[in-house]
């Protein structure tokens, strides 16, 4: 094994690498001494490496394009942007690691460039034979992880292990979060709670969780709860407990201001706030509109975030979901303003000048479009660090105190809110016991919650895009992840929420989730509710199986979800596959992700037992139908209200009963499917 580590000019110090192997070596500031391509730090950082033609790329946890990376454009920064289509260059995360695998000579190496602020990584776009990686500044630590003695069916796996080994250990879940969970923006009453879980019981479907969105506070301030909505707050949640029912709020990364809020108050106080050059506060908007940001890479104003979650903790909440923490930003004081002034000057124009209002018209809307998540105002805010951290990021430094700018470090704001919270967790004892998952992350976030794929859409599109993300997610240390199932945005149908929730049965969070003003989602909400119940009951079925391997993954450092190439490199046909996943040990997934499909074409690389369930076959007697198909490619038939699945020849399965949530699995009465 080869690891090393190139150190360029005084980087950020940031904890994602916290296992740094005895046998690692470390070099400074001597970009020829890379093993790989060339680097280039005259101005601005520059790796450049040269591709074989068939070479592939993988990683990059949470982004756009394929499990193969290449031929795409990336943009590391954590980005509020909720059309993920198909050009878009960032998501909600930023995973800066990847590994380029050489198949006709079944050589590879990792990448991992630990930098806290816009990595661009342009994967064969810009020429078709070069892989460059780009950032502004040259203070920058690169990783290189290679295994020669690996076995040509292990490399790349080898690679991802050592990787993970280095970056700490996944957060596991607690075992209810693999229970399905409702969520729905709007949600935010005791009669939601009642109405979700008594539909549920009523249509038998099984649920663990009912999510409460922003409604549920008071003014959208964050640690409040609404009185109209929630007059007694811990009788409703304990309601729900008592039916096993975990209730999850959210927590926005905005706080706000004002100075009749308590918690305001004291992150005023204490200077626990991220601040404009000037020394006065950045008061930008989001939900409870003017709002302040607490300074999550200062360690008091963390400890001090993280406390005010016992607020809901003691109303019996066990879970959390942390939300707009890239951070997002409507608009700032400073920003709307200025497009104001700008939109007034643009209308003068265009009403003495005919000629120009084509263009006038798209400047006025650009206008406005660009006042949200605004690069100038990323600009603007800055964050208080230990001297020692900040490297040469530090703007002024004073009393072993260093100011950065919020631009330079963007990419860590999401993770240290999580962190924020876990560490508190951690600290009373119980972090294995309470859910965590953010929508902003960092490679090291992984240690301490798992994320969700953010504001996707209820489009065909967005399963299969989900299914490419989880590989490379999962290569970045998160494990426990999963999209909104049925799609976030846009009006679902029947047909498209029971495929979206046949891929959830296997990612270790199966939330339905979907926004304000979109048509209903909720399963019963559609006609035949037993399909519906058939999916979740083999969700229940499979729960102890797979947390077992998401457990596994977490502790052996290895991946739930793998693409088939990283299994069968030497199979010309597995190494290219994009629409199936290894799962754990033993299973081949092949979700289906077409309108009006009976089925699907699947590839089996070896022979495999396939494995299919639905309400009107077996759940009822315990019993799965499974047939033997030899490798090869076979077309499977697939109804709406089934879900196939593979299993290895040589593997077996453990199954329970279903049950109406996981408290109530019975563990101990087990059959088993696939070699028995
Ligand atoms: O600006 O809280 O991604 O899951 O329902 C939108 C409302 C804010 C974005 C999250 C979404 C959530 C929504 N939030």
């Amino acid at each position: 094994m080869t690891v090393e580590k190139h150190i360029f000019g005084k980087p950020f110090y940031i904890d994602s690498v916290i296992n740094f192997p005895p046998y690692g070596k470390t070099f400074t500031d001597e970009p020829k001494n890379f093993p790989v391509g060339k680097i280039d730090i005259q101005d601005d950082f520059k790796f450049t490496c040269k591709m074989n033609e068939d070479d592939m790329i993988f990683g990059l946890g949470e982004a756009m394009g394929g499990i193969n990376k290449r031929g795409r454009i990336y943009k590391s920064w954590c980005n509020d942007d909720p059309h993920h289509t198909e050009e878009k260059e960032s998501l909600y995360g930023a995973h800066n690691f990847l590994v380029v695998y050489s198949p006709s000579i079944q050589k590879a190496f990792g990448l991992y460039f630990d930098y806290p602020g816009m990595l661009e990584i342009d994967a064969g776009f810009t020429k078709i034979d070069e892989l460059v990686v780009h950032s502004e500044k040259t203070d920058i630590a690169v990783y290189f992880i290679a295994d020669d003695s690996a076995s040509p069916d292990s490399v790349v796996k080898s690679i991802v292990s050592e990787f993970r080994k280095m970056i700490g250990q996944s957060y596991i879940a607690p075992f209810w979060a693999m229970g399905f969970m409702q969520s729905r923006w709007g949600y935010g009453s005791e009669q939601d709670l009642v109405r979700v879980y008594e539909n549920h019981k009523k249509h038998n479907l099984p649920l663990d969780a009912i999510f409460l969105d922003i409604d549920y506070m008071d003014e959208f301030k964050d640690f409040t709860v609404n009185k109209e909505n929630l007059p007694n707050f811990a009788a409703a949640v304990k309601k729900m407990n008592d039916k096993n029912i975990h209730v999850v709020p959210i927590i926005d990364a905005g706080i706000k201001a004002d100075d009749t809020f308590d918690v305001d108050v004291e992150g005023v106080k204490n200077d626990f706030y991220c601040k404009k050059a000037d020394g006065s506060l950045l008061a930008a908007a989001v939900w409870p509109n003017l709002s302040h940001f607490p300074d999550f890479l200062n360690s008091d104003a963390r400890r001090w975030f993280g406390e005010k979650y016992k607020i809901l903790l003691d109303a019996g909440v066990d879970g959390f979901w942390n939300d707009m923490n890239e951070p997002a930003l409507f608009y700032s004081e400073d920003g709307i303003k200025e497009a104001a002034n700008k939109l007034i000057e643009l209308s003068n124009k265009v009403l003495s000048d005919d000629n120009t209002q084509d263009k006038i018209s798209w400047q006025m809307s650009d206008t406005i479009w660009n006042v949200k998540n605004a690069m100038k105002d990323y600009a603007s805010f800055y964050h208080t660090v230990d001297e020692k951290e900040a490297g040469n990021f530090a703007v002024s430094v004073k009393n072993g105190k260093a100011t950065v700018c919020h631009k330079d470090v963007h990419n860590l704001y999401g993770f240290n809110m999580t962190k924020a919270a876990s560490e508190y967790f951690d600290s009373i004892g119980k972090k294995s016991d309470i859910l965590l998952f953010s929508r902003a992350s960092f490679i090291g976030a992984h240690r301490y919650g798992g994320v969700w794929t953010g504001d996707n859409n209820s489009w065909w599109s967005h399963i299969l895009l989900c299914l490419k993300m989880l590989p490379s997610l999962n290569m970045c240390g998160f494990l426990y992840t999963g999209c909104d199932l049925g799609g976030f945005g846009c009006n679902t149908n029947r047909e498209l929420l029971l495929r979206f929730l046949a891929l959830g049965v296997f990612t270790p969070l199966m939330r339905n989730h979907s926004a304000l003003g979109t048509r209903e989602q909720e399963c019963y909400n559609f006609e035949n509710t037993e399909d519906f119940a058939g999916i979740l009951n083999l969700r229940y079925r499979l729960i102890p199986y797979l947390y077992d391997q998401y457990k596994k993954a977490s502790e052996n450092n290895t991946m739930y979800f793998r693409p088939l190439a990283f299994d069968y490199p030497t199979d010309k046909i597995a190494l290219r596959i994009e629409d199936q996943l290894m799962l754990g040990e033993d299973l081949m997934i092949a979700p289906i992700y077409e309108a009006n499909a009976k089925g699907r074409f699947v590839y089996l690389p070896e022979e495999m037992y396939c494995l299919r369930s639905s309400h009107n076959h077996g759940s009822e007697e315990g019993i799965i139908p499974q047939e033997l198909l030899k490798a090869g490619t076979h077309f499977v038939e697939c109804a709406p209200n089934e879900v196939v699945f593979f299993v290895k020849k040589t593997s077996r399965i453990p199954l329970v009963d279903a049950a109406e949530n996981t408290k109530s699995l019975d563990l101990n009465k087990v059959t088993f499917v696939g070699a028995v």
